[in-house]
């Protein structure tokens, strides 16, 4: 497609689908023209992948997830069919300019942080690899929240990604499920006959997810909550207008809105209602695929890939059992047979708070039926493994994760490290029982959005001197270690961190009236605020850097720039603690003319997928300092390195393979293992004893119990400080002295910018396995049993 042409599809759709003439036009109508035209052009390679899969009567996986956490599209899909360049001279020569039409599109927020951003990496890599799939999700009509800051304290406002029409996706009002809930069970000629009391429609939304050239494209179907009725007229006749539009209400409370917390398994009878909504209405939507095709359910196992992504879909073992059994009329064991050779599940937390329990009795009401099958599910285990003490109906509650592994054939983590623990801990009894279900995945991140999209000026750099095959095929990377040795490359790398960080500098600048010092170290630590990934770890560094920084100003330091980003549960008490102590120290440390420009703190709010995208590029250290055995894995550690950007890190998650593929030498480690974390709580004085050794650590401390940066108010931070002073559960205290050291091993480095920059090409050139297309292919091959088609 040439520029002429395809400003001649943004004109057409801008006047007969916006109805809009270009004098008038706003970058909201161009935006939306030209998505309207590139999503033209995905129109062929998706029917036509349609087609091949029907063709070649292939199997299909079907990725199950409560968050799809996608960001804009626009860029991705104008990348993926080679239309940058054209279609900036499309909008110059209408007097737009493409960055700024990019920026315009709202960030489709459906998701907390790293399970759901995978999700969307991982759309983006099957569709990229051929492998016929499908996402099924939630689409809530408010994603997740917008974080402001009031006097340093998060406030939650409403997420409206939907208040403009949605451009990517087409509705399928035909493709409509009913959804019951609650009601009774009877049994009727010897099979058992759920009525559920209340039901929804589920109506699908989709959106075509373009793979890399525009080879295969997949679809991403999100469920939307309708009444069956629009409303009740007879009501309304009556004057009853309230009344007259219960049913709608309840039906769309389903889809409005994306629990914000990621921490909280507690029992939320609308989470659970979510839960069913979407896990059920994507089961249907697969058996009338599967059975258009084919008509031997025997089939399904090999016509069928179903992955859950975390336990947020496991209601999909008892549901699958519930038609094959209730409604097909199959043997239970059986439909539990079929149902587990077509079940998959990924487990991404080890947290004990996040693992989903809900309480039987509140099953019984919403799920009837399903509580009865779980509890023959359990029967059936029990029946085949008498010695087993795990129950998934225990104290009152169903175990999510129990009936998860249970009704899977393949369980997996999602890095090394946290595939052993989920071996050792969580599911030990049950490994002991399946020793060859739980495989391991590491995550990986897609090179299309988060290297080719987000750092253009460093692809640029690798396509001039390896060609472009690395953008499917990123261990070609590889082929830039040799370069690392030319003055030229070298050269070249610099100058393009150099033009992010300028960029950024200046984006920080607009957004955040904070002025920074381009070459100062960009030190980032970016993710949802949690105790574990100690950002308190960070701040505390922080403040004693400053407060040494201001005892001997002179004694040549390396300039700083701390950069925070994230959101923490509206509920999460103590991650707001945390925020607020940040935005604290950021006002004094910015203020003071002693440090200067030496150090800065800056914390834009709102941090999202978009500015991710401008901070990775733009970073020289990665922040990944959670207490080890805590991280499943990251995927933020993933994208740093690649953008060659050192990380200061932990042995936990999949910082352990980054390390061992980047080399010792170019990773900054410090802190327990996560066998010494276990060790070192047995000591009740651990903390104590830290605080006791540390002065740096005792300053920092007293810098925020005196109320140094909090107007001299000695009591705002008294709770914080008491937990690490009293039981430090994330073993703060016992790390701060590696993590002061490590970072001064980090500034001597940054002083010698050669070094420096060698290190993070290293960076760039061996993490190219960390890709989600390897990922993707490590699922096909040992979960999934599928060969891509093409
Ligand atoms: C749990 C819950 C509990 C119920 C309420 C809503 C909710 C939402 C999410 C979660 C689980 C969050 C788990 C999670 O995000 N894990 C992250 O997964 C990433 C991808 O595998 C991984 O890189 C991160 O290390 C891991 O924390």
């Amino acid at each position: 497609m040439t520029a002429q042409e395809l400003q001649k599809a943004v004109l057409r759709h801008l006047e007969l689908s916006l109805g809009k003439d270009l004098a008038h036009a706003t970058v909201y109508d161009i935006r939306m023209s030209l998505t309207l035209a590139v999503r033209d052009q995905v129109i062929a390679p998706w029917f036509e992948s349609t087609r091949k899969t029907y063709a070649a009567q292939s199997k299909r996986v079907y990725y199950l997830s409560m968050e799809f956490l996608i960001g804009r599209l626009l860029e991705d899909a104008v990348n993926n069919l080679g239309l940058k360049q054209t279609a900036q001279e499309a909008l110059d020569a209408l007097g737009f300019d493409l960055t700024q039409v990019i920026a315009d599109e709202p960030d489709a927020a459906l998701g907390n942080g790293g399970l759901g951003r995978l999700a969307a990496c991982f759309l983006d890599s099957m569709s990229t690899i051929g492998c016929p799939g499908m996402g099924y999700g939630i689409r809530y009509e408010h994603g997740l929240f917008r974080q402001s800051f009031h006097d340093g304290v998060q406030i939650e406002e409403p997420e409206d990604w939907l208040r403009q029409p949605h451009g990517w996706e087409f509705a399928r009002p035909e493709a409509v499920e009913r959804i019951g809930f609650g009601g009774t069970v009877e049994a009727h000629d010897g099979r058992m006959r759920w009525s559920p009391a209340d039901a929804v429609l589920a109506k699908a939304h989709d959106t075509p997810i373009i793979g890399w050239q525009g080879q295969w494209a997949n679809t991403l179907r999100l469920w939307g909550a309708e009444p069956i009725q629009a409303f009740d007229l007879e009501a309304f006749n009556r004057g009853d207008f309230v009344g007259a539009a219960e049913q709608e209400a309840f039906a769309r409370t389903i889809s409005r809105v994306l629990y914000p917390d990621d921490t909280n398994g507690e029992g939320k009878e609308l989470r659970l209602k979510q839960e069913y909504f979407f896990t059920a209405a994507s089961l249907r939507d697969i058996l009338r695929r599967f059975l258009s095709e084919h008509d031997d359910l025997e089939l399904l196992p090999q016509k069928v890939a179903i992955q859950l992504n975390d336990t947020h879909p496991a209601i999909a073992g008892p549901e699958l059992i519930r038609i094959l059994h209730d409604e097909h009329g199959l043997e239970f064991d059986h439909a539990m047979a079929l149902a587990r050779n077509t079940l998959s599940f990924t487990n991404h937390t080890l947290l004990p708070e996040a693992l989903e329990r809900w309480p039987q009795a509140l099953m019984a009401r919403v799920l009837p039926r399903h509580l009865q099958i779980i509890a023959r599910i359990e029967e059936a285990f029990l029946a085949a493994q008498p010695e087993s003490p795990v129950r998934i109906l225990e104290d009152g509650d169903v175990r999510m994760g129990e009936l998860s592994f249970i009704m899977a054939h393949r369980v997996n983590g999602v890095s090394a490290l946290h595939t052993g623990l989920v071996k050792s801990t969580v599911f030990a009894q049950l490994h002991r029982t399946f020793p060859d279900r739980i495989v391991n995945q590491t995550n990986g991140v897609t090179p299309r959005r988060w290297v080719l999209g987000a750092n253009p000026r460093l692809s640029a750099l690798i396509t001039d001197r390896i060609g472009p095959g690395w953008v499917d095929d990123l261990e070609q990377l590889g082929a830039l270690e040799p370069h690392v040795e030319d003055a030229g490359f070298m050269a070249d790398y610099a100058a393009s961190k150099a033009g992010n960080k300028a960029d950024l500098a200046a984006w920080i600048a607009d957004t955040t009236g904070i002025a920074v010092d381009p070459a100062a170290m960009f030190d980032v630590q970016i993710k949802r605020i949690h105790e574990y990934k100690r950002q308190h770890l960070n701040i505390l560094e922080t403040i004693a850097l400053w407060q040494d920084m201001r005892a001997n100003p002179r004694a040549g330091w390396v300039p700083r720039v701390k950069i925070f980003g994230g959101k923490a549960a509206p509920g999460y008490v103590r991650a707001k603690e945390i925020i607020r102590l940040i935005n604290d120290v950021a006002r004094v440390i910015n203020a003071d003319p002693v440090t200067g420009d030496l150090l800065k703190v800056v914390y834009p709010a709102n941090y999202n997928v978009s500015m991710a995208e401008k901070l990775i590029p733009a970073s020289d250290l990665s922040e990944q300092i959670s207490t080890a055995g805590k991280e499943a894995s990251g995927t933020g550690n993933m994208k740093f390195a690649l953008n060659g950007a050192l990380t200061i890190g932990t042995l936990d998650g999949a910082n352990v393979e980054i390390r061992e593929h980047v080399g010792a030498e170019n990773f900054f480690l410090f802190g327990m293992t996560a066998e010494e974390v276990v060790a070192r709580r047995e000591d009740p004085q651990h903390q104590a004893k830290a605080i006791a050794a540390s002065p740096r650590l005792a300053g920092a401390l007293k810098g925020i119990a005196d109320g140094t940066f909090s107007d001299g108010d000695g009591a705002r931070y008294a709770a914080l400080l008491a937990d690490l002073r009293g039981h430090d559960y994330f073993t703060i205290c016992a790390d701060f002295d590696s993590y002061w050291n490590c970072q001064r091993q980090v500034d001597a480095a940054f002083a010698d910018p050669a070094r420096w920059m060698r290190m993070a090409a290293l960076n760039t050139a061996r993490s190219g396995w960390f890709s989600s297309d390897r990922t993707i292919r490590g699922y096909m091959a040992d979960v999934w049993d599928i060969t891509p088609l093409i």
